[in-house]
Order: structure tokens, then sequence, then C-alpha cells
């Protein structure tokens, strides 16, 4: 097992991925969801430098223990504002877009959901205002630690955030917490509860909202020595009071092995969301178009599985 968190490109490996950048960014008609430029995306990433493209085949094999990987020196170029608006996505094929698309391109398909971010491939990770105290990736407040998507049957494999600009006190914190460190600090009574059908969690506005329709779900899933795990500490509740003791040792467990990382423009974090939950430390944006911005990607493994989600085999999951 690799537990290399972080991988640093050299400036000739900078260089090249800029190049093969430069070609995708020019490919018509420019626009991420377009089926032709994610046809060529695909055809390029396999032109990202082959020691990147080795370490992300092992972080697909395994996430390691922290499962996720941060991969640095990405040459990403910003020459507009931080968009404010709500729901803001990346249409338009920009270095980033092509970067954050190459590379999670390395371990699956890029997906996403019809009702949020308009279905858009690449979205805006960027504060609103007046959206400050909300939990959705809009707020400046701390944002609660979560898989992304628990409520949904397909969750994304992996989420990518690649940061395009970096907040200007360089404090907000993405924070990242994997299971595979904290489950054998759990009680065996409670790592049983959290493997039951006790929890529902609450999709948001968007999805209809509500935990009244919600199916009841384990919060661990596997082998019970290394499970994936499904829990947003936003939204999942405990059904019955054991249940609900069991997500505060779980929340527990995974403050103590929680990671803080301050992005920095050309840095891509790769969270593995079936062990890893993120979340995101408090900041104060000043929405003067030099706001924190990511990136943000959704990736699935295996595309065929959620066919039956998806419209004329695109990308957007309805
Ligand atoms: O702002 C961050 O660092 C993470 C936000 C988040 O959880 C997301 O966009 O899914
Ligand atoms: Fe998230």
């Amino acid at each position: 097992m690799n537990n290399d968190t972080t991988f640093v490109l050299t400036d000739d490996e900078n260089r090249q991925a800029r190049a093969t950048t430069e070609q995708l960014t020019q490919v018509e008609p420019r626009l991420v969801d377009a089926p032709d430029w994610l046809h060529a995306c695909r055809g390029s990433s396999a032109e990202l430098p082959s020691r990147l493209r080795r370490r992300l085949a092992e972080f697909r094999n395994d996430p390691g223990d922290h499962g996720s990987l941060l991969v640095r020196n990405l040459p990403v170029v910003v020459d507009r504002p931080t968009p404010a608006d709500p729901g803001s996505v990346e249409r338009d094929a920009t270095t980033g877009a092509a970067l954050i698309g190459m590379v999670s391109m390395q371990l699956g398909d890029l997906i996403a959901y019809r009702n949020e971010k308009s279905g858009a491939l690449v979205q805006n990770v960027v504060p609103v205002p007046g959206q400050e105290a909300q939990q959705s990736n809009a707020g400046s407040t701390r944002l609660e630690m979560h898989i992304e998507n628990a409520f949904h049957p397909h969750r994304p494999d992996y989420v990518g955030l690649l940061c395009v600009r970096s907040d200007h006190e360089r404090v907000a914190g993405l924070q990242i917490a994997c299971v595979r460190r904290a489950v054998d600090t759990l009680p065996g009574d409670v790592r049983t509860v959290l493997g039951e059908p006790r929890f529902v969690t609450d999709a948001p506005p968007s999805f209809g909202g509500g935990s009244a329709a919600a199916p009841r779900h384990a919060v661990l899933t596997g082998h019970p020595d290394d499970p994936d795990i499904r829990v947003d500490f936003h939204a999942t509740h405990g059904c019955d009071v054991p249940a609900k003791d069991a997500l505060e040792i779980l929340r527990d467990a995974l403050t103590a092995v929680t990671e803080t990382l301050v992005l920095e423009p050309g840095d891509l974090a790769l969270v593995d969301n079936r062990v890893a939950l993120h979340g995101r430390t408090l900041f104060t944006p000043r929405y003067d178009g030099e706001d924190r911005w990511l990136y943000r990607t959704f990736v699935h493994l295996d595309h065929r599985r959620s066919r039956a989600f998806r419209s004329r085999d695109g990308h957007v999951l309805d």
C-alpha cells in the first residue's frame, strides 16, 4: 500500500502537462460538457506525465490509509474574477477544467447529478453572498464532515477538488478524515450498530429534501476491519438512541484523525468517497473577485453500473 499522500509534479512534468492542457483547451467546441470535448479529454488524459499516471493507478487500486491523494504543481492559469453567483459551474474548457478533467479520467468516468449545479461536470466551489451559514459549498462557516451525496444510491467513488485561487487569509482548510485510520479505535458494539440499517440521511432541497421517504441505511458496510463509510454529520441521523450514540462516537474517532489542507493554486485533492469524509474550516470571503475558488468533479468507477439513471447514456444522473 502506498501511503504517500502527496504527489508533486516536477517542473518538467508541469511543462509537459501544460502543453497537453493547452492543446485540449483549444478543442472545439471548447465546452466541458460537450461529448466531443470529453472524448478529447479522455485521450489527452493518457498523455499526462507517466509518473503521475502510475501514482493514480496505485491510488485507484488502493487509496491508502488516508483515503486521499494531493497532486501539486499543476499548471493552473486563472484570468478571471472568482464567480459569486449561486450554483455556478464551469462550462468553458479553461486550463483548470482541462486539468481536473484529465486527472479525473485517469481514475474513472466523470458524473454529475441533474438536480445539483445544473448537471455540469465541472462545478465551482466558491463563497456566495448571503449563503455564508449554509451547509453547502457556497458557505464559509465551518462545513461539517461528510461523504459526497450520502443520501444518494449512486454516490461518486471519488471527489476531485482543484484549487484555482486560495482565500485571502490562507486559512480555509479542506479537511479529510479516513475511516481506515479510525475504525480500530471504535468499540465492537459501536461497530455493530454502525453496521446495521439504523440511520437515515436527508436529501438536500434540490433533490426533494427531508428524510421522510429516505431508506434506512448502515453507516459502515463491507469488511468489518476495513469498511466503506456512508455518513454526513449534518444530514445523517440515528433512528434510535444507540444509533445516535454510535454516530457521536464515530464523529469523535474521525475528528481524532482529521487532516487539514490549505490548498494553493495548482493543488488537486482527490478523495476516495467510499472511505474518506471531507469538510472545510471557516473563512471570511470578501466578494471582491479574489475569493477562494475550487473546481470540483465527481468520478465513478463503473459507468455501466449507473446506466439506468442516465438518459441517452450521458454523464448526468437523473
Ligand atoms: O470547500 C471545500 O474545501 C470543500 C467543499 C465541499 O465539501 C464540496 O464542494 O463538496
Ligand atoms: Fe463535499
